[in-house]
């Protein structure tokens, strides 16, 4: 499985795809597989997260639709914090529509996605033609595809014949648009095609926390050991377990108390999950 083999020397696995390479050199870069889900819905707050644990992070993922206050500037600072603690960025849109109207939702509306993020996903229940509709705006920006071929969530139909659909999907994808998944595993060793040479594709797993089992809507948690070590995921996404200190409306001071909490918190999952991915590699 190539899940045991360095970040560092995958690189060359994504010959045609430029936003996996950044990704695993980032990774290498800054000794993490870190990414955070920034899940709140007022701009101010977003960036404050972004800033207090950008640097412990290889990525940050956005539900841009929920930010109450968006505009195009929270797009030029989050690019500009992209920047300034090098890590990308990952619009967790979920597409699910046919090929012309994801294409459409992804380069145009309020949100113009495929012009700031480096990486997106879709669910393959429309069929195939939702990876061409996506590709055709993604690839010549040199963007990436996830494909969501396993959720975290209680009773999802994501599993069996619908996981390994996705994983034939993105094996059939010619070009390298699809660079992976969003699953619980490693679903591109489990549902290989025999009839095709074996690909590198990178694994993206939600539901991560250290401290809770889930919540009262279905989520459901592991730890970085489970998620990284154990199931041989390459990236842990860590949401509430991070930010959930900046929730609600308070004074400077216990503003300032609550984004201290989130960068330690940053920094916490960054080693609980480099430590799962040098026991993995060692072992
Ligand atoms: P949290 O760590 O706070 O539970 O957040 C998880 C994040 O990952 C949310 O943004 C959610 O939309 C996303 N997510 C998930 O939880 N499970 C999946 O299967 C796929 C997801 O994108």
């Amino acid at each position: 499985s190539t899940s045991l083999q360095p970040y560092g020397s995958r690189v060359g696995n994504f010959a045609k795809n430029a936003a996996a390479r950044n990704i695993l050199e980032t990774m290498e870069r800054k000794q993490s597989n870190l990414c955070v889900s920034v899940d709140v819905t007022k701009k101010k707050d977003l960036l404050d997260i972004v800033d207090a644990v950008g640097e412990a992070v290889i990525m940050v993922k956005t539900h841009i639709d929920i930010v109450e206050d968006f505009d195009m500037d929270l797009v030029v600072q989050l690019t500009a914090l992209a920047k300034k603690h090098d890590f990308v960025i990952f619009e967790d849109r979920k597409f699910a529509d046919i090929g012309n109207t994801v294409s459409l939702q992804y380069a145009a509306g309020v949100h113009k996605i495929a012009s700031w993020s480096d990486i997106t996903n879709a669910h393959l229940v429309p069929g195939t033609g939702i990876i061409d509709g996506l590709a055709k705006v993604g690839e010549p920006l040199g963007r990436g595809l996830l494909l969501l071929a396993e959720m975290s969530s209680k009773g999802t139909l994501a599993a069996g014949e619908y996981t390994r659909a996705n994983v034939e999907a993105a094996y059939n994808n010619e070009s390298g648009f699809v660079m992976g998944f969003i699953a619980m595993g490693r679903v591109d060793d489990k549902y290989a095609p025999a009839d095709k040479p074996k690909r590198d594709f990178l694994v993206l797993t939600p539901g991560v926390g250290l401290d809770v089992t889930g919540d009262a809507m279905g989520q459901q948690y592991r730890t970085p050991d489970e998620v990284i070590y154990k199931s041989g995921c390459d990236v842990i996404i860590v949401g509430r377990g991070i930010y959930g200190a900046l929730t609600k409306e308070s004074d400077d001071t216990a503003r300032q108390a609550a984004v201290e909490s989130v960068r330690k918190q940053g920094n916490r999952y960054r080693e609980a999950g480099w430590e799962a991915y040098l026991k993995r590699i060692n072992h």
